[in-house]
């Protein structure tokens, strides 16, 4: 390429070459270096061609590829309102100038419940397998923050999002959070943090989680809903205290978990959540986090839960989490808000309910003409929302075949972002029967279990419990009277062993001493506890020894996902950054013939075209594809991976 730079150069085919021309010529690296970048998009676009795409999870092709339409929003003089810039104003504002505590004290002191947009993170988590691109939440990143100025916050961060952006969509995820920040300057940011965890399934030492957290806030990150699976207070506190020091906003969470209104079920009652609250708040959090993963807190248990709490602490801002599953997502949501509640979780219309948030609409409607009104402005809430039905169409291969709610969540309790993989996995297997089998099987693995809270990494344990259970057709009672001869999967002997915290109640025996059969020891302590700590420097300098312009974001990277990231960084070698790639065609290939347009770097324009796919060579097993870019051909041999 850098010859071809050479060639082309304007002084050097005029023949005015002089002996430093190279040296003082620095376009002719950028150009290599465009060039380069070109010729590994090509690479992707021929092996998209030849072999379809690689993203896993992808079924069929996308609904909708057209064009996607932008929304136009406008004041309320019915002038359109310009986005080359962002909106200046929001509750970040107030963050910044009051600092966490004076930011808590100002969201528990505004009339009216607030509202976070769960779009950019849990929303399509839940619903279409975390699959959204990042150029796509840039593409209405200005739109939003209008939109959504008087939000408390937008969820864009952690979760499954961090290991799917590099796994699947082969982005950084710390690249996401930095565009977005810049877009969005004026509403608090907020992330997923699974305590002792991190955004990984296991505990890790507690520095690394100290540097995740700092490099997190350092980024981009406001406010860090922390949360442990087990409700493990121990665990919970690595993260906490990670983002205290980190001067974040933490937002301390209990899980919700069984039903505090049916007298039978004696283990999460309503005392047992009033004292972790007690525990919580001497930990120092700024807000309380309610996180109901499942959606099984009804609307009566909400405001009995809510309203407790808010008696017991009359200053303490409490923010509310939910998941459509059931459909009584908007009415529980509405419930909290009348009970105290200073924040709850939506999603845009188009991609809400079911395992979902439920609908900022129909929530802003259940809110009309109540004091608790969020103060957002419902036509430029609409607005955006025409912007992500273009997009549920455009991700559709991601769909899980969601029918309608499921009430039985109530029995179950499968968390909705879990709820939406099993069916995708159950459906994937046609297998209509065995989902029911599934969820039956699922409230058995939990009673088995101990009748755990259930969320990541928890509800993986009981979901492949669960399918144990189904595969190899075992009863409740085969699993206990043969705990000792099967081979559990992975997970199960991971949660027996303590190594994801202890549930409240201890482990069910003498089923952990069977399962674990003196293998494994059985820790009393949290994990992290007994890991040394990792070695920053030592991990920093290995990286660099092996890729360019290493950064502490790809310390925290490695740390969390060191196989994710080593393979992210080795196809980002092979076929660049793709984020630059409008997700149409990053999950399909163009039509032959079809000229399409992918900016690779500010004003470096490729106008593109694929020609041909030529037949498989029977000695070598590649096919020729043969492109046109910026009207000169190019071809390529890729390997038919059929
Ligand atoms: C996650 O941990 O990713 C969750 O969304 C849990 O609810
Ligand atoms: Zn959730």
């Amino acid at each position: 390429p850098f010859l071809a730079s050479l060639l082309t150069h304007d002084t050097f085919i005029e023949g005015y070459c002089w002996t430093t021309f190279i040296d003082d010529t620095p376009e002719l690296f950028s150009l290599m270096k465009s060039q380069n970048r070109a010729q590994k998009l090509l690479a992707y676009l021929a092996d998209l061609a030849v072999n379809g795409s690689s993203i896993k999870g992808q079924i069929g092709v996308p609904k909708f590829t057209g064009d996607i339409v932008l929304p136009k929003l406008y004041d309320e003089n019915g002038k359109l309102i310009d986005v080359t810039y962002p909106c200046q104003v929001g509750w970040r504002n107030v963050l910044e100038k009051e600092g966490s505590v004076g930011f808590a004290r100002a969201i528990r002191k505004n009339k009216g419940a607030l509202f976070m947009d769960t779009t950019w993170r849990d929303a399509h988590q839940s619903l279409l397998a975390t699959r959204v691109r990042t150029c796509d939440l840039v593409n209405i990143a200005k739109h939003t923050s209008y939109a959504y100025s008087n939000a408390y916050s937008l969820e864009c961060w952690g979760g499954a999002t961090f290991d799917v952006a590099m796994r699947f969509l082969y982005e950084d995820p710390w690249d996401r959070l930095r565009k977005l920040r810049k877009l969005v300057p004026n509403i608090p940011f907020q992330m997923l943090l699974r305590g002792a965890n991190g955004v990984a399934y296991s505990s890790l030492p507690d520095n690394a989680i100290d540097h995740f957290v700092k490099h997190a806030k350092i980024n981009g990150v406001d406010i860090f809903r922390v949360f442990d699976a087990l409700n493990d207070l121990d665990q919970l506190e690595v993260g906490v205290k990670a983002v205290l020091k980190a001067g974040g906003v933490c937002e301390a969470t209990v899980c919700y978990s069984g039903d505090m209104l049916n007298p039978n079920k004696k283990k999460y009652t309503l005392e047992y959540y009033l004292k972790i609250v007690d525990k919580i708040v001497a930990m120092g959090t700024h807000v309380l986090g309610i996180k109901d993963m499942a959606g099984v807190l009804k609307p009566q248990a909400a405001t009995l839960l809510i309203g407790s709490i808010r008696k017991k602490y009359p200053d303490l801002p409490i923010h509310v989490h939910t998941h459509d599953s059931a459909g009584t997502g908007v009415a529980s949501m509405a419930a909290c808000a009348m009970a105290g509640a200073d924040a709850v979780d939506t999603a845009t219309d188009s991609l809400s309910g079911m395992t979902s948030q439920p609908s900022v609409g129909a929530l802003l409607a259940s809110l009309d003409g109540t004091d608790q009104d969020p103060k957002l402005n419902s036509s430029h809430v609409r607005a955006i929302d025409g912007y992500w039905a273009q997009l549920r169409l455009l991700y559709s291969c991601f769909e899980a075949g969601l029918t309608g709610p499921d009430p039985e969540v109530y029995l179950h309790e499968i968390p909705g972002g879990q709820l939406t993989n099993l069916i995708f996995q159950a459906s994937q297997m046609g297998l209509g029967t065995q989902w029911a089998e599934t969820k039956k099987s699922y409230t058995l693995a939990n009673q088995l279990l101990g009748d755990i809270v259930k969320v990541t990494p928890t509800s993986k344990v009981v979901g492949d419990l669960a399918q144990f259970m189904v595969s190899n057709k075992l009863s409740y009672d085969d699993v206990i009277e043969k705990a000792e001869t099967l081979d559990f999967p992975a997970s199960i002997l991971d949660f027996f062993e303590g190594l994801m915290g202890q549930p409240y109640g201890g482990f069910p025996e003498p089923l952990r001493t069977k399962v674990l059969r003196g293998q494994r020891q059985k820790l009393t302590e949290r994990p992290g506890k007994s890991l040394p700590p990792v070695d920053l420097a030592k991990i920093r300098a290995a990286l660099e020894s092996k890729y360019s312009a290493v950064s502490e974001c790809d310390v925290a990277s490695y740390n969390m996902y060191p196989k994710v990231f080593s393979d992210y960084k080795d196809f980002c070698d092979k076929y660049g950054d793709l984020s630059v790639l409008p997700t149409k065609y990053f999950l399909v290939s163009p039509k032959l013939g079809e000229e399409f347009h992918v900016e690779i770097e500010k004003g470096k324009l490729l106008i593109l075209k694929l020609l041909a796919v030529g037949h498989i060579s029977e000695q070598t097993g590649q096919r020729e594809v043969f492109f046109e870019m910026n009207g000169e051909s190019r071809t390529l041999l890729v390997e038919d991976k059929h």
